[in-house]
Parts: structure tokens; sequence; C-alpha cells
């Protein structure tokens, strides 16, 4: 079923509605051509779009140690990581271009403060063990929530987080291997690894997004099969997947709350600041500006390559 630019009868407005409706319940996949209502299309392009900055803005602070990688290999392999998060960004923003919003008019959105990225990335990367707690904690947290979009009822969205979420496993994989061999080696690079951790662990429960009692978006989001958790039950998993993980790297995840619930079957756990978290989603996090401007220069620098590949491809479609 396609999208059409007369007015719809009123029949034919139930009929597609109706449609719709019956292909999320069967849990098929929504195509772009396909009629879908406003605010489900609305709902994606702020979902995919602040997914798609989140991967972009992302690379900041793990770039800030390309350049002071402590050997070739530990530089080849956060170089890699680095430029995997470019690929997911464009992965996303064509997902979100179909369905009818460009990449840069939500570039121009993101700089300009309109559209959101992860809260984790207002914080500063303060020592290379930072690259291991993003690699085992943020990738970690990333994978959990992402795994599950790769179910997600619109297609173009659910088929780039296949490819995505295989990435992220090499990504995590490789921050675990990093803080696995420094917990192998002095006092002082454990220590390092524990105080990077005490610094990560907190922001990484706030990745999930808000308790499921003050997330606006859930409840009609998880009804469009958008989104097949709630934050909570993924912010669960995490910890439940996190605390023998970081017994076998030998660190204390900083949480005094943490103890496994026999009757539950989960880990009991503590509460982040919440208010941090919402100071960091207004834009008022520690990194903020800076995030926000470095990627303003990086898109007024990059103007002449927009303006070249424009260029060529007016001359290639009128030669
Ligand atoms: N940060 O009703 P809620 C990566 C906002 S990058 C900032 O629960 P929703 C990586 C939320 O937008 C991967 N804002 O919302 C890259 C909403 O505000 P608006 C990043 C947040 O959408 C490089 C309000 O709070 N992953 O892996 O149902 C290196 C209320 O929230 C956050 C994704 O983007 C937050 N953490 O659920 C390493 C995953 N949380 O928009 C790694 C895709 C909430 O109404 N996104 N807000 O003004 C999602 O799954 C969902 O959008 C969320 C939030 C779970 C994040």
């Amino acid at each position: 079923m396609t999208l059409t630019e007369t007015p719809l009868d009123a029949g034919t407005q139930a009929d597609l509605e109706s449609h719709f409706e019956a292909t999320i319940a069967r849990n098929d996949r929504i195509e772009p051509r396909d009629w879908m209502p406003d605010g489900y299309r609305r709902t994606l392009v702020r979902q995919i779009a602040q997914h798609a900055h989140s991967e972009i803005i992302g690379m900041q602070p793990e770039g800030n140690w390309i350049s002071r990688a402590p050997s070739l290999r530990r530089k080849a392999i956060l170089l890699a990581k680095v430029q995997d998060e470019a690929g997911h960004g464009l992965y996303l923003y064509s997902a979100a271009e179909t369905l009818g919003v460009s990449r840069l008019e939500l570039t121009e959105m993101l700089i300009s403060g309109r559209q959101k990225y992860s809260s984790i990335f207002n914080y500063p990367t303060l020592s290379y063990a930072d690259v291991g707690s993003i690699g085992w904690l943020v990738d970690g947290a990333a994978i959990c929530n992402q795994v599950p979009l790769c179910r997600t009822s619109f297609g173009p969205y659910g088929r780039a987080m296949i490819r995505v979420c295989k990435e992220e496993s090499f990504h995590q994989r490789q921050g675990y291997e990093l803080l696995t061999t420094m917990m192998r080696g002095t006092d002082e690079q454990r220590a390092m690894v524990q105080e990077s951790v005490d610094r990560f662990w907190w922001p990484a429960l706030m990745m999930f997004g808000p308790p499921d009692a003050d997330s606006p978006n859930t409840a009609q989001s998880m009804a469009w099969g958008i989104k097949r958790n709630t934050n909570d039950e993924l912010r669960q998993k995490f910890v439940d997947m996190s605390v023998p993980q970081a017994e076998a790297l030998g660190v204390t995840l900083p949480d005094p709350d943490l103890a496994w619930n026999d009757e539950r079957a989960h880990y009991d756990f503590g509460q982040p600041d919440w208010d941090e978290f919402m100071q960091g989603v207004k834009g008022n996090g520690p990194c903020n500006a800076q995030r926000l401007a470095h990627r303003r220069r990086a898109h007024e620098d990059g103007a002449w390559v927009r303006a070249a590949a424009t260029a060529f491809a007016t001359k290639e479609a009128t030669a």
C-alpha cells in the first residue's frame, strides 16, 4: 500500500489504518512506502535521528585518544572502532531518510540543539582506561538496547540494526579485552580501570532512558512495535549481564545496593542521579557545548565537499 497525494475518503482512510494495525499485530514490517500514522513516522524520525546523532557524536570521546594510543595495535583497533561508528551513523541517517527527511535537515536539527543525542557522550574521557570502559559498558548497554531493535516494526531501522549489532559486539569485546590486559598489569593500571568504571557505571545505566514510570514515549512506542522492551527491562538485563563480567574482571561496581535477589532472580541495584540525567538531556551536561561546537565546526568545514558532490551530481544528471 503506497502513500497517495490526493485526500483520502473516510473509507480509504479506515482501510489504511486497519491494514497498518493488522501489520503491527502480526509483527510484520512496515516499509517506507506503506501508509503509516503521522505519530508513528514522527516517533521513528525522532528515535532514529537521535540514534544516528549518538553514533556520530560518540566518535568524539574516543577519537580524543587515537593520537595517544599506547601502541600501534591499540591505535589500529581504536581507529577501526571509531570508523565503525561513522558507518553506523550513515546507515541510520539513510534509514531516517526513507521517512521523508534529509540527512542535512537532521544534521541542522542536531547542531541547533533541536534534536538530542545520547546522554552518555556528554561525559569526558580522562584516561586510556576510558576507551576500555566505553567498549565494555557503553557498547554493552548499546547492545542490550539494540538487539531487540533488530525486530523493530519499521523495516529499514531493523535491518540497519542487524549490522550495527554485529559491529557493537566486536566493540564490546575489544573494550573488555583492553580492561582485562590492564587488570593484569601494574597497581597503577588497575587503579586507572577502577577509577574509569566508577565514572562510567551510572551514566551507562542512564543510557536506557528514564524509569518507565517517567517515560512519556515507551507505552506508545511499544504498542507500535518500535520499542520491544521498556527502559527498565533493558536496564535490568544490562545490570544482570554486567555483574558477573565485573567479577571476572576484578573491578567493583560503584553501587552499595547491588545484590542478588533470589526471589526476583535478578540483581537489585540503586538508582542513577536522574537530575544529572535531565540536565544532560537538556543540553547542560559536562561536555555538551564542546561536543556540539565540534560537530558544528566539522559540518562547516565540510561545506566544500557537499558543494562539490552536489555540483558533480547536477553535472552528471544534465550530461
Ligand atoms: N540520552 O520516553 P523516553 C552507541 C530522552 S550510540 C538522551 O524513554 P524513548 C555508541 C528521550 O529522547 C547508541 N536523551 O524516550 C556510539 C525523550 O525526549 P524527547 C545510542 C534521552 O525515545 C559511539 C525523553 O528523554 N542508542 O551505541 O521512548 C560509541 C523521554 O524518554 C535518553 C540509541 O540511541 C538518553 N540516554 O526512549 C559507543 C538507541 N533517554 O525525544 C557507542 C535508540 C531518553 O521526547 N534509542 N532520552 O524529547 C532508544 O532506544 C530510545 O530512544 C531510548 C529512549 C531508550 C534512548
